[in-house]
């Protein structure tokens, strides 16, 4: 999944593609380069972000999931909010990409529910702006697992089919660096929810996040600048993708193709 926020100000790369012009172009060369799917999004989550108007996030998505589906790409939309959603489902978009795993808009379940697309379910304990404030656990996998499967009960108790849905640990949302380390070392553990349809497939976003530039600077206060951590996000595809991850959300996509291909290969030999 290669990554075009429509925003000025995302983690990694705000202000890039904030034109639709510019975005549509990145999409088209994402998907021209390896990603399997799109993910549009037009409201940044990077720690202290405040929300951006309805109508705001409309405007800066709209035409480029319209024009992304009509070229032909497979485009997921990523939204906390059931009309974003719901208007890019009406424009082509085939999948939605919910950080708040339906949490920050309570209509949302229902939208997923009838238009029976796949909807990924991150971990998320509340909105960007004071997120950072909620990153305490005791046991992080046992926390995240918990929260994750009573996300799950309550959206299949809304209607939605469970094989429409993804879950995602939501690494740097709600996470100190030590916590998405954890999450990362024992993303096995974190398809197997609580419910009976579980194992369910499982989405990794760890791409150019602060927890790889706090390791990779040269000290405490001095990570290494996010476009010099794609590597470092390839080592990671490799990794998630031997440890069954089904989708890796990533910014820069030829590097990372490579790994999902060569860990498929591994995959195969694995087989009895
Ligand atoms: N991370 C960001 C945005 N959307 N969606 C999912 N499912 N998982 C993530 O980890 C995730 C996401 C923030 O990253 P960016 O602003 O650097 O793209």
């Amino acid at each position: 999944m290669g990554v075009v926020n429509v925003t000025p100000d995302s983690f990694s790369d705000g202000g890039k593609w904030f034109g639709p012009d510019e975005a549509i172009a990145h999409g088209l060369e994402l998907a021209a380069s390896g990603a399997d799917i799109v993910d549009v999004g037009g409201e940044s989550t990077r720690p202290g972000a405040l929300r951006i108007s309805e109508d705001e996030e409309l405007r800066r998505v709209g035409p480029v999931v319209a024009a992304l589906a009509q070229a032909g790409v497979i485009v997921s939309i990523d939204t906390m909010r059931v009309r974003v959603a719901e208007q890019a489902i009406g424009t082509g978009a085939r999948l939605v990409n919910d950080v708040s795993g339906g949490l920050a808009d309570p209509a949302m379940a229902g939208l997923i529910a009838a238009a029976q697309v796949p909807y990924v379910v991150m971990h998320w304990r509340g909105q960007s702006v004071d997120m950072q404030d909620k990153a305490v656990y005791a046991d992080v996998v046992k926390e995240v697992t918990a929260e994750l499967s009573q996300r799950v009960r309550a959206l299949t108790d809304a209607g939605i089919d469970p094989a429409q849905l993804i879950v995602d640990p939501g690494l740097g949302f709600a996470k100190l660096p030590a916590h998405s380390w954890t999450l990362l070392a024992r993303l096995r553990e974190l398809s197997c929810l609580d419910h009976p349809a579980a194992p369910f497939p499982v989405l990794v976003g760890a791409s150019r996040k602060g927890f790889i530039a706090r390791l990779l600077g040269t000290g405490q206060d001095t990570p290494r600048p996010f476009a010099e951590c794609d590597d470092a996000t390839v080592a990671l595809t490799a990794y998630a993708a031997m440890a069954g991850a089904w989708c890796v959300r990533v910014h820069s996509v030829p590097g990372n193709a490579d790994a999902v291909r060569i860990a498929a290969r591994l995959g195969e030999e694995r087989q009895p």
